[in-house]
């Protein structure tokens, strides 16, 4: 080679060197501010960014279907106080990621949904581009912030912006619009270094005022039937300790919500899942920690609370404008969780009384009767298995396995599940939040293995499952630890649903008999088993469990054995007119 040739050669490389573009931009501003992981599926515009990133030394899993992607990403955010991301190709792809980010908003778990869009100038005039949308303006009603970022050089700001709105104050979803002409924006690489963003303390503890805890306190001290109340706000918290001190030190009886569950024992001797109606109904001062009054708490008022104007409500929320939301709060402790229940233990001394013995005694009759009379049924050894049956086996499960992660969806197969397995971690238990959306499983399960590296077993009703269900190719991709088991009863609440109408369509509730779901997992290389009797279940889980590979097991249930909508058919709307 000649010298001239060689000088020729250096000066290219070393203004190649001196620039960079959008896509090493964004992974540069993802990998500064620790991102590991993407979810998501690949296409036009984003297919060369998941390769550099992964070139880069980001993990990035490639899913089916965005929405599942995007759950992943949820989940991860609710496990690690990060926010998930996730990442899909313009209109069709950001619309299939957009539930995940709504559902993760609902249930305040921290997610990025980055998507690639079309042309400006072409979607703005709505001229027709390839998958035209106005994706900004339709995710921003749907999550907690949404940006775009249309220059190079703001790549490192719209970063830490949404990183920032993910995490800090209540989580919650985020959008991040990049049309796909930023990709290939070229910078110049010391100033597109300079540009980036290190975000420091995301999340900045949020310290409840003095005169709030000290209110708290006198109103938890005059309590005669005091209850606290654990969210999954509590369980993202991750103040573990000092949550599992504040109950003992108090000695009051504690209520877990479903994904709170495992905070604390739920066999722990406080614990008063197993006799939820009678302290929600008898009790007169509630602490909420991290859970909301929603729905799921039957808005703090009406037959579930007893006697009308019979409670004193405080609650620590790090959202002041969750107080007073459905009923009202009479002390209010605005701040992050894990700063709160610092400040309400720093007022509670060895002087601190009990709460009186009748209450506790009572709580724990109660508790005790209610266990008592679901044991024998845990332990029904049929075929077909009805919901207890099964579930008895999985109970074991977990209490042998008590690290494993459970994600559990369905209608019966999920109100069963929440009450009959008993969790004994923190974060353990994964299900379908505030919105009881059914589809959570198979992103869930993904994210909860790829982020924790546990074993994770997933309890899906037939319907819950056929939502994500083609991610079992996934599961089987990454050979995740993830074993499936589906309760099988032929549909929707139950099997047996007949079409009033006479016609050969099945009822509208109903699937296709006997389906052989561990066939799907077989088609790409997993396990698959099929089960009839809860001893046969609890051999093929252990299997599972013990080898980490990838299993399907289609569980067989008794079609007659669910009930319509599981435990909330309360809430379906009746007909006034009578049948013509
Ligand atoms: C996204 C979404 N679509 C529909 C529903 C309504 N829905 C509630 S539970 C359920 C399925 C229940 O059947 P299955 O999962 O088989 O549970 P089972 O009661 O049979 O155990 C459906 C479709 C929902 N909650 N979310
Ligand atoms: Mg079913």
């Amino acid at each position: 080679m000649s010298a001239a040739v060689g000088s020729v050669e250096t000066k290219a490389a070393e203004a190649e060197r001196e620039l960079t573009d959008g896509f090493h931009l964004v992974i540069d501003a993802l990998k500064l501010n620790g991102v590991k992981t993407i979810y998501g599926v690949p296409g036009i515009p984003i297919t060369d960014f998941g390769r550099m990133a992964q070139t880069a030394g980001i993990r990035v899993l490639s899913f089916r279907h965005e929405q599942n992607a995007g759950n992943a990403a949820a989940i991860a955010g609710f496990l690690t106080q990060r926010p998930g991301i996730c990442l899909t190709v313009s209109a069709p792809g950001f619309l299939n990621g957009l539930t995940a980010l709504a559902n993760a908003t609902t249930n305040c778990f921290p997610m990025i949904l980055i998507s690639g869009s079309s042309e400006r100038e072409i979607v703005d005039l709505q001229q027709g581009d390839y998958e035209e949308m106005d994706q900004l303006a339709i995710a921003k009603p749907l999550c907690k912030a949404a940006f775009r970022i249309l220059h190079a050089a703001d790549i490192g700001i719209g970063v830490a912006r949404a990183i920032r709105a993910a995490v800090s104050g209540r989580p919650g979803g985020v959008y991040l619009d990049l049309p796909g002409k930023l990709f290939s924006q070229v910078m110049d690489a010391a100033a597109a270094d300079k540009s980036l963003v290190k975000v420091v303390d995301p999340a900045p503890a949020q310290i409840p005022a003095a005169a709030a805890v000290q209110r708290a306190l006198e109103v938890l001290k005059s309590a005669k039937r005091p209850l606290i109340i654990l969210g999954k706000g509590a369980a993202y918290a991750q103040a573990d300790a000092q949550i599992r001190a504040l109950v003992e030190n108090t000695g009051i009886p504690f209520l877990p919500m479903s994904m709170a569950k495992g905070l604390l024992p739920d066999t722990h001797p406080q614990c008063a899942g197993a006799a939820r109606s009678t302290v929600l109904r008898d009790c007169d001062v509630v602490m909420l920690i991290g859970a909301r009054l929603n729905w799921l708490l039957s808005h703090g008022k009406g037959k579930t609370w007893g006697a009308p104007g019979g409670k004193k409500f405080i609650q620590i929320d790090i959202d002041p404008k969750e107080m007073d939301s459905n009923v009202e709060i009479v002390a209010p402790v605005v701040g992050d969780i894990g700063s709160c229940v610092a400040a309400l233990l720093a007022g509670i001394d060895a002087k601190w009384s009990a709460p009186p013995a009748d209450w506790t005694g009572a709580v724990k009759a109660k508790r005790e009767e209610n266990i008592a009379k679901m044991a024998p049924r845990l332990m029904k050894n049929s075929a077909p298995m009805d919901f207890h049956g099964a579930l008895g086996a999985l109970r074991t499960v977990i209490k042998e396995r008590p690290d494993a992660i459970l994600v559990n969806e369905g209608a019966n197969t999920l109100d069963l599940a929440r009450g009959v397995i008993d969790m004994y971690q923190p974060r353990k238990r994964l299900d379908v939040g505030t919105w009881g959306v059914m589809g959570i499983g198979m992103g869930f399960a993904i994210g909860a293995a790829v982020e924790t590296g546990k074993p994770v077993l997933a309890v899906e009703g037939d319907s819950a499952f056929g939502f994500s269900g083609m991610e079992v190719e996934t599961i089987c991709r990454y050979n995740l630890p993830v074993c499936v088991v589906i309760f099988n009863n032929n549909g929707i609440y139950r099997g047996t649903d007949v079409n009033a109408a006479g016609g050969s369509d099945p009822a509208t509730t109903v699937f296709v008999k006997d389906s052989r779901y561990d066939k799907m997992m077989e088609a790409f290389g997993g396990v698959g088993a099929h089960v009839t009797t809860p001893d046969e279940l609890k051999r093929a889980v252990d299997t599972a469990m013990n080898s980490g590979k990838p299993t399907l097991i289609n569980a067989v249930i008794d079609p007659a054995a669910g009930s319509e909508s599981g435990r909330i058919g309360n809430l379906n709307p009746q007909s006034v007119v009578k049948k013509k």
